[in-house]
């Protein structure tokens, strides 16, 4: 087989919001998909990938994926950040996609076979009411969702109030019993002193985790957090460099490894994120939200189902049972399915991620230019989203 690679592409399509895709092909006709969205910087990443590393991928050999790896990591000299190393990720994914097509086989044969029959899920259930809340989490638990995000405000003041977060989640617990798993996404926004407190007082809850209970910017503040509640916490979304995530996992510091593999440089470092935590006792519960493609998503679910400290895994909304995505359908095929009743997701018996592309559904979709949401505190200073 030749599978030097012949040609790269990179797609920007909105179908429903903006994804970045990358499509390599090889000198004997097999196309690889990867994904290379990094949610309101995708012009970025596109540029990157267009004017310097898919030029520079001509002629490499597709089959040796750990070689481009570390050529386009360690050799950029320049090395990790969000869009560096989400450029690289959509060169990975693409690779693994190429590697398993020659093979045969899916991706998770690839990465030692399946380990579980599916990948259990948590369910967004967050809602401005607690009636919402609890209505969105019984929606989950009759699709056999068994652990439920609730996330009860995004705003800082409101977590600290007592009267409204232990109280709301008091609610919940008592009107769904103690059998579901809960989980907040405090998404950075809290001061590692306060995190404290709120993981602290929401012990008698038992949350599955914390999501996020910190920024990421300084790794010692963790130990804030962790010293002073048994709540377990899950962290990573935002790191762009596997190496970030080391000093968490071998000290202790999290109980859940949350990266995102289109953000942390794709499947090649995940899967070894994943060993690392399973020889310190962290499972893994990867970011997997909206703004992460089909593609991004299929390749997250495969590293799921093939690794053994799995813990659970994010789905975004276009896998949902009980809602359509007519343009990511038309962009998007095969990949990820809710599997009903289990409270999982899983992935047809494909060779590679098991994704293909509408290169004209691609074009009928072009980029919209988008933001994050940009909140502002009482006084007008920036507050994190
Ligand atoms: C969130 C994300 O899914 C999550 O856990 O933290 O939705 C996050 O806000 C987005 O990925 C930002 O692009
Ligand atoms: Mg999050």
């Amino acid at each position: 087989m030749d599978t030097r690679l012949t040609s790269g592409d990179v797609y920007v399509t909105s179908p429903h919001r903006n994804y970045v895709i990358v499509r390599l092909e090889t000198a004997d006709g097999l196309v690889g998909w990867g994904d290379a969205t990094l949610n309101g910087r995708e012009k970025a990443v596109e540029a990157l990938l267009e004017h310097h590393v898919l030029p520079e991928l001509q002629g490499h050999d597709a089959s040796r994926i750990e070689d481009v790896w570390q050529m386009l990591f360690r050799q950029t000299y320049w090395r990790g950040g969000p869009v560096l190393n989400t450029a690289l990720a959509g060169v990975d994914m693409a690779l693994w996609d190429l590697k398993g097509k020659e093979a045969g086989m899916p991706v998770y044969d690839l990465l030692g076979g399946r380990t579980r029959e599916y990948a259990a899920v948590y369910e967004h259930c967050g809602a401005d009411t607690t009636d919402g809340i609890l209505e969105n989490c019984r929606n989950a638990l009759d699709l056999g969702i068994e652990h439920l995000r609730v996330n009860p405000t995004n705003d800082p003041e409101e977590y600290l109030r007592r009267d409204n977060l232990l109280g709301t989640m008091e609610t919940i617990r008592e009107a769904l019993g103690p059998e579901p798993e809960l989980i907040i996404d405090v998404h950075g926004r809290l001061d590692p002193i306060e995190s404290a407190r709120v993981a602290r007082e929401l012990e008698p809850i038992d949350l599955f985790f914390l999501e996020d209970p910190i920024r990421p910017e300084n790794k010692d503040a963790f130990e804030v957090v962790r010293e002073r509640s048994v709540t377990p916490l899950a962290m990573g979304e935002l790191f762009s460099n596997p190496w970030e995530m080391i000093p968490l996992v071998e000290e202790r510091l999290v109980d859940y490894i949350r990266t995102d593999l289109a953000h942390v440089g794709g499947v090649t470092p995940a899967r070894k994120l994943a060993t690392i935590g399973e020889h310190h006792y962290v499972r893994t519960a990867f970011h997997g939200p909206f703004d992460i493609s089909p593609i991004g998503y299929a390749a997250t679910v495969h590293l799921d189902l093939a690794v053994p400290n799995f813990g659970i895994q994010e789905m975004p909304e276009y896998v949902r049972a009980d809602e359509s995505y007519p343009g990511i359908e038309d962009v998007f095929q095969g990949g990820v399915e809710f599997v009903r009743g289990s409270g999982g997701v899983d992935l047809p018996d494909e060779p590679g991620l098991g994704v293909s592309v509408d290169l004209d559904a691609v074009a009928e979709h072009s980029y919209e230019p988008d933001t994050l949401p940009r909140p502002r505190n009482k006084d007008g200073s920036v507050q994190d989203w």
